[in-house]
């Protein structure tokens, strides 16, 4: 999933402006026992006034919390670690995940040499979509069709589209060359202040997903911008939309080819896929695609190829 990618969020804090109401009304009698209210109603408005201002200079302290090189990244990785415990995150996940994490200039180099798409469709779908992952994706319904079939009376979305994913963003789980600890991409990237703040809550949710034993920190492998599985969730919709689909406790996505259909399909479903409606463009369905991926191109990819599945 590759959703945020094209996303810029360049700005590393925002300033807030102190608007505080510090001295009463100019009217007040200055009668002794006003004068005492006056100094009351001073001091608090004051003490609030104060508490506004460390409340902002702290949240733009905290907010500047992020960096442009490995400078830093071990204090901020420390701040971080705080941070998630009062979130609720355990002290097991924590260390467990967090351990000998190290600062990655590989991942930022990738983030910043991003190009977007600058093919046409139908140079995009003729580099993607061949007869091989064409036949490899009717392999795929066949030897899978009891889960298929399961999946589409759970979720209502066609086994079609669901393949059709598996395929373009692993090529079925042959693409993940889990060359990347997911761990430690995902807390370069919070760091960096290119986009703090959204990989920073994906980090939470990556060891959310440790602490819920859904996967051990040394499985957590895969690309540089921390997507996990066989069909590229980021952690936080990993958190909401993973499905355990096998009944073995866990929600695999990077093993379990029921966890990884049925989680796909929730992902859709919960994006509001509305089931035996159509999945072209000017559709509800093709805006579901949408939110799978912003690519114009990926996106009618992922449903002309759908289409063809579906002899359509
Ligand atoms: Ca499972």
């Amino acid at each position: 999933m590759t959703t945020v990618l094209g996303r810029r969020h360049r700005a590393c804090f925002s300033k807030q402006i102190l608007t505080a109401k510090v001295w009463p009304a100019s009217n007040e009698r200055r009668s002794i026992v006003n004068v005492t209210a006056l100094i009351l109603r001073t001091a608090r408005t004051a003490s609030l006034t104060f508490a506004l201002l460390f409340a902002t200079l702290t949240s733009v302290a905290h907010a500047r919390e992020c960096g442009d090189g490995a400078d830093g990244f071990g204090r901020w990785l420390e701040g971080f670690k705080k941070r998630a415990a009062a979130q609720g995150i355990s002290q097991r996940a924590i260390s467990s995940g967090l351990a000998g994490v190290t600062y990655d200039p590989r991942v930022i180099r990738l983030d910043r040499n991003q190009r977007s798409f600058k093919l046409s469709f139908e140079q995009f779908y003729a580099r993607r979509v061949g007869t091989a992952l064409i036949s490899r994706a009717r392999a795929r319904l066949k030897t899978h069709r009891a889960t298929f079939d399961r999946v589409e009376r759970q979720f209502g979305v066609p086994r079609e589209i669901v393949v059709s994913i598996w395929g373009l963003e692993t090529n079925f789980g042959a693409d993940t060359s889990g060359k990347f600890s997911i761990i430690r991409s995902l807390a370069t990237l919070a760091y960096d202040c290119r986009r703090s703040p959204f990989f920073t809550g994906q980090l939470f949710d990556a060891l959310r997903i440790i602490d819920d034993a859904h996967m051990r920190p040394e499985e957590l492998r895969g690309g540089w911008a921390g997507e996990i599985g066989q069909t590229q969730f980021l952690p936080t919709p990993y958190i909401k939309y993973a499905v355990d689909f096998d009944g073995d406790g866990r929600k695999d996505l990077i093993r379990s080819v029921p966890d990884i259909l049925a989680s796909t399909a929730n992902f859709l479903k919960g994006h509001g896929w509305q089931a035996g409606q159509p999945w072209g463009p000017g559709t509800a369905n093709y805006e579901v695609i949408r939110d799978w991926n912003r690519a114009q191109v990926y996106q009618r990819t992922i449903a002309v190829m759908a289409s063809k599945l579906a002899g359509r």
